[in-house]
């Protein structure tokens, strides 16, 4: 078993009998599906590698808030607003599960977060993109989470105990996630005006191609893939993932009336997938290269927002002070 990632991997990963008895039993360990809990021992390779897919993760998950935060004010009726701040909520509350997750490992959230905000550390490039209409919270909701779902669901089962756990209670929450964005979209395609179907199918061609690039670099550009998924942290490749996500997503776009911008978009029966086009890889590197339409605009707003932040930190520290001398005296 072990033997076989080993071969199948773009980097050359050790065998067991060229590991310390450490690392053979950590090794060992996670072939049996055994989690790997925050006091086991781990190479710090491992550590690393979690410490930088949790935090991008989280990272994600508080910028992601930001899109959609742009049309809390906008929402046009009552029961669309509440449900997009619950939404909304669920990812605050996604970030939260991640950093400690993340803190499980001995990195710093504090350190980390001003990584993210000094450039230094990456998160979704799908963030860097504008919402620009009323459906685009629809698109958001339907394809941005759906993709989550694809990447996150198989996380579940990720080697790092805290974080899989962290896992399953984020999947239950974006599957609601995806409905509502969905729900969005049959409502203007099913009921709505002209202009508004126009707006739903305007949306999807902006977000399809970016949607599809949130699940990483091919196979062959992809450094991280093969040590991830020898330590099961990553259970599929990128492009099996995102495969799986097209093939899923092409019969509800179907559904909903609308087409993808990929006119070799289509099905092939001897695979028993879709065929799509070529990705522009290039767009892909220049967002993450920090080039993207609202990269600046991101970083800044999440800056902005700890420094408003200040006075509820410090109010809440003297508050958790002062109640230790109270129980002191
Ligand atoms: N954007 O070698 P790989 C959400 C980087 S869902 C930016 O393949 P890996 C929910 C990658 O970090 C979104 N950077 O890397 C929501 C690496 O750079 P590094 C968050 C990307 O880690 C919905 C380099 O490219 N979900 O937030 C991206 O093995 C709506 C080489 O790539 C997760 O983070 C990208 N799309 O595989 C919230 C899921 N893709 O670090 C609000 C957990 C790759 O070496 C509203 N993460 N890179 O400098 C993962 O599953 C993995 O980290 C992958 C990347 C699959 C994203």
């Amino acid at each position: 078993m072990y033997a076989q990632l080993v071969d199948t991997g773009a980097k050359r990963l050790k065998d067991l009998e060229e590991m310390s008895a450490e690392e053979r039993a950590f090794q060992e360990r996670i072939d049996a599906e055994i989690k790997i809990e925050p006091k086991n021992w781990m190479p710090d390779g491992y550590r690393k590698t979690l410490i930088r897919q949790i935090s991008q993760h989280a990272h994600s998950e508080v910028v992601g808030m930001l899109p959609e935060g742009n049309w809390l004010t906008r929402a046009p009726t009552l029961k669309r607003k509440l449900q997009l701040m619950a939404k909304i909520q669920d990812e605050a509350g996604h970030g939260l599960y991640l950093y400690s997750a993340m803190e499980t490992l001995g990195a710093d959230r504090d350190e980390e977060i001003d990584k993210l905000h000094d450039g230094k550390v990456k998160y979704s490039s799908i963030f860097n993109y504008p919402t620009l209409s009323w459906a685009d919270i629809g698109t958001i909701g339907w394809l941005v989470d759906g993709a989550a779902i694809v990447n996150q669901v198989p996380l579940q089962r990720t080697s790092y105990g805290p974080y899989s756990r962290a896992m399953i209670r984020v999947c239950k929450e974006e599957s609601f996630h995806q409905r509502q964005g969905y729900q969005i979209l049959l409502d203007l395609m099913q009921g709505g005006t002209d202009e508004q179907k126009a707006m739903v199918q305007d949306s999807i061609n902006r977000f399809w191609w970016p949607v599809l690039m949130m699940f990483g670099p091919s196979d062959a550009d992809s450094p991280n893939s093969a040590q991830s998924m020898a330590w099961k942290i990553k259970r599929h490749s990128n492009d099996e993932l995102r495969q799986r996500f097209i093939d899923q997503t092409v019969p509800q776009l179907e559904f909903l009336g609308c087409t993808a911008p990929d006119p070799d978009l289509k099905w092939n029966e001897a695979r028993g997938h879709y065929d799509f086009g070529e990705i522009d890889w290039s767009e892909f590197f220049d967002v993450l290269k920090g080039n993207g339409p609202c990269n600046r605009e991101r970083i800044e707003t999440r800056k902005q927002a700890i420094d408003d932040g200040a006075w509820v930190r410090e109010a809440a520290k003297a508050y958790a002070a002062k109640q230790r001398a109270r129980q002191a005296a």
